[in-house]
């Protein structure tokens, strides 16, 4: 070896000797996500879908007596539905499969109440197989509601009907293809029309619907969907169709106490449970106008840019994901009115988030775990990587310096969830010219939480962790600058 080979020898391993050691990452703090609940995370913003019998009969909640004689849309296009949420951004849709009323959009063998004695498509139509098809050409998921309650069938409230309720399932969950979210209703039990009786039927709901093995079927048939319910098993309602979170919302839930359709559960368990046994994130359902369903009379009541963005920030911005309902009109496509508002939300999101401000700019902490963890996985783009303090280490800051003057009025955090929801409060200081000063204080962060608040300048901006369960997790910071809103009415 020659003499400048022998340094550069000894000069290389004194580096890597340097090196400073990997450190392990921070125990889990449970309950942690499923692989399936963190793909869903992943989605945040999808349609949901109410066109069923109701369309045609204007109401919302049919009676199960209708005829499939009046099911009969004159220019269905789920490739409209599809086109429409695609350009917004959605990543799926959701559709009502089967309605309260039993009315069925594809033509099960089980039942005759169906698409198949329509005059639709001369009763050779299978909507949920063109929507499958409309979402592959897309790129969007799909996903299935299945009313529990049936207010059509003769057997609902025997044994009989969870056999039905079974074979229906097979069906929707083996025939077109990946199915992203199953959404179980909580509305259930009353009276109906069923197969002539005309009476109320009441049933145990928590014992009648054996929800254990009907999530056994829906696990065994497509592992990777979620399961809806209001509370679980996999994702939660918020527990308002208004489409709003909590400030404070954990995705952490007692889900074993918690039964869904209690009536205290809105109030207690929406939000979440700091000490929740297990991982049900909340999914906040809300519709573009007033009904679930089409109502000719609402063409005029479709919400405001104003109003959408609300409950965007409210429910994307809370640690929940948002599934916004449009009513599909009586033709079969979604109604200008609401094509021209969701072309007005999707483009003002794009303009909120147009320019990211703190991307890869200088950040520190105040504590750091080691190689591996550093501040700087918090900006680079990649929600893979995360900061971590040491064990026991939970009061905490990050500081990010912008390097110059910038003017700012959206801040979004998230947290490295697949370690658990940790943090349960946090504030957030900008530097400007006269010092530090605290501009937000707020409780849980989850997978993700977005501040708004009015344009604010500044040099730097610290995020101190205040509370956590145990050392914190923090996968991404952005900072934005957002533009006011278009001065309009709607
Ligand atoms: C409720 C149902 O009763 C409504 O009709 C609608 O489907 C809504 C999304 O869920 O519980």
């Amino acid at each position: 070896m020659k003499y400048y080979q022998k340094i550069l020898f000894i000069v290389s391993f004194l580096l890597i000797g340097c090196e400073p050691e990997k450190v392990a990452p921070p125990e889990p703090v449970y309950p942690i996500p499923s692989e399936r609940q963190l793909d869903w995370q992943d989605l945040e913003f999808y349609a949901f879908i109410h066109f069923n019998m109701n369309t045609f009969t204007n109401m919302e909640w049919g009676t199960g007596g209708e005829s499939p004689s009046q099911f009969n849309p004159t220019a269905l296009d789920c490739r409209q539905w599809a086109k429409t949420f695609k350009d917004a951004g959605m990543k799926g849709i959701i559709i009502t499969a089967k309605h309260h009323d039993g009315f069925c959009l594809w033509p099960s063998k089980y039942t005759e109440h169906s698409v198949k004695n329509s005059p639709w498509r001369d009763g050779k139509g299978d909507l949920i197989q063109e929507l499958a098809d409309a979402c592959k050409e897309f790129g969007l998921k799909l996903g299935i509601y299945y009313s529990p309650w049936d207010r059509n069938h003769g057997d609902y409230g025997t044994p009989e009907y969870i056999t039905y309720k079974r074979n229906q399932l097979r069906e929707l969950l083996t025939e077109y293809g990946d199915i992203f979210e199953v959404w179980f209703d909580g509305a259930n039990g009353g009276t109906g029309y069923y197969g002539g009786a005309n009476e109320n039927r009441k049933v145990d709901k928590k014992g009648y619907y054996d929800w254990p093995n009907t999530f056994s079927l829906v696990r065994e048939l497509q592992p990777n969907a979620v399961i809806f319910g209001d509370a679980g098993l996999d994702v939660r309602w918020v527990g308002n169709e208004k489409g709003y979170a909590y400030p404070t919302t954990w995705s952490n839930l007692m889900r074993d106490s918690v039964y869904a359709g209690m009536p205290e559960y809105s109030k207690m368990y929406s939000a979440g449970q700091e000490n929740g046994t297990h991982w049900v994130p909340a999914e906040v359902d809300v519709s573009i106008r007033p009904g679930w369903y089409y109502h000719p009379e609402q063409d005029n009541q479709v919400k405001s840019l104003k109003h959408l963005m609300n409950i965007y920030y409210e429910s994307i911005g809370m640690n929940g994901s948002l599934l916004l309902n449009f009513p599909v009109d009586v033709r079969g496509l979604v109604h200008e009115n609401d094509v021209r508002q969701l072309q007005k939300m999707a483009a003002q999101i794009k303009k909120d988030f147009a320019n990211e401000l703190a991307k890869e700019l200088p950040i520190t902490a105040s504590n750091t775990r080691g190689k591996g963890f550093e501040p700087t996985n918090i900006n680079d783009g990649n929600k893979d990587t995360y900061w971590a303090t040491k064990d026991g280490v939970i009061e905490s800051s990050i500081t990010i310096d912008l390097g110059k003057e910038l003017t700012f009025n959206r801040f979004l955090i998230q947290e490295y969830i697949p370690l658990g929801q940790r943090i349960k409060s946090f504030s957030i200081e900008v530097k400007g010219r006269g010092g530090w000063e605290e501009i937000d204080r707020q409780t849980t962060i989850g997978y993700k939480r977005i501040l708004r608040f009015p344009d604010i300048t500044g040099t730097a901006i610290r995020v101190n962790i205040l509370d956590a369960k145990a050392c914190p997790t923090i996968s991404n910071i952005e900072v934005y600058h957002a533009p006011p809103l278009p001065d309009e009415t709607n």
